[in-house]
């Protein structure tokens, strides 16, 4: 059984850029979710160092893995590849993308009991600028998330405010001065939720997530969709042919929808940083908001 968003849900979403739907994946469905995240990271026992696949943490030995984040698990498995399509995230998704909807990135950030690393405030609209902004992400908690364990906080209605410079030393570094949002900051509210909650954020809402020093962990499962009719200004990743297999809901188009949202290109990407680490090239912001920074480098020093 699906559903698609309420009257509601909508006016909630258009004014405050998110929504948090509690019990949204059922169990059984969610079960399978986590079998299948479980068994992608059977590979951290035989790696020394991140894949394009394992985003790992500067502390990880095979012998004790420390994974961050799956990165674009659609890519690397065949139950992900066609989650991106699920029908109770594409219906519940139908009214807020008219013209279709593209599938733009997926990951899994791990966020593990004790260690899981903070992620510095920053806007997703920053990495992938489009033509319009009916774009957004989806995530699903696998695990029940508590204000304790490093849930994503967000600020109510900031995706309709400015979009954030998130340069360092004039790189790019997906990441914000946190003295330039102090009072967006100061109103945030965290996403908390059962596992089997599922969250949309729109792509230019400002949110970030504290380290999670509890012991319990926090797996979050992002997809990020676009509009079919948004293209990004940035990069066409795969050309045509690769960017029109991600559509996960209607037909290719070559006439984008331009609307005028604020944009900044993420570019230059500073030459010794990893591209596709959000951990590593948030490690270059100088003002950081999350002070886990010194923890986590002592850490990777044990
Ligand atoms: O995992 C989180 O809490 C933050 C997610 C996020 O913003 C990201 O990975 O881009």
């Amino acid at each position: 059984m699906t559903r698609t968003l309420t009257r509601q849900e909508l006016d909630r979403y258009d004014r405050d850029g998110y929504l948090v739907i509690h019990g949204a994946v059922p169990q059984k469905r969610l079960a399978g979710v986590i079998a299948e995240t479980e068994r992608m990271l059977d590979v951290a026992y035989t790696i020394a160092s991140g894949t394009a696949m394992l985003d790992v943490d500067p502390a990880h030995k095979p012998e004790a893995p420390r994974v961050r984040r799956i990165k674009s698990q659609h890519e690397h498995s065949d139950f992900f590849r066609a989650f991106a399509a699920e029908p109770l995230i594409m219906d519940l998704l139908d009214p807020l993308m008219a013209s279709g909807i593209r599938l733009h990135n997926s990951k899994i950030n791990m966020k593990s009991a004790g260690v899981g690393e903070s992620v510095e405030w920053h806007q997703d609209w920053a990495f992938y600028p489009h033509t319009n902004d009916d774009v957004l992400a989806i995530g699903i908690y696998l695990d029940d998330c508590t204000p304790e364990n490093g849930p994503m906080m967000v600020t109510p209605g900031s995706h309709k405010g400015p979009v954030y410079d998130h340069h360092e030393g004039g790189y790019f570094c997906g990441a914000i001065d946190p003295d330039l949002i102090e009072d967006e900051i100061s109103r945030a509210v965290p996403l908390t939720g059962p596992a089997g909650t599922l969250t949309i954020h729109h792509a230019r809402l400002l949110h970030g997530s504290a380290s999670n020093r509890s012991a319990k962990p926090r797996r979050f499962l992002l997809q990020a969709y676009a509009a079919v009719d948004a293209w990004p200004l940035a990069d066409l990743a795969g050309g045509l042919d690769g960017f029109n297999d991600k559509i996960v809901r209607g037909a290719p188009i070559l006439q984008p929808r331009m609307a005028a949202p604020p944009v900044r290109i993420p570019l230059p990407l500073r030459p010794d940083v990893i591209v596709g680490s959000i951990y590593d090239n948030q490690s270059i912001l100088g003002n950081r908001f999350f002070d886990d920074r010194e923890q986590h480098d002592q850490a990777a020093l044990t």
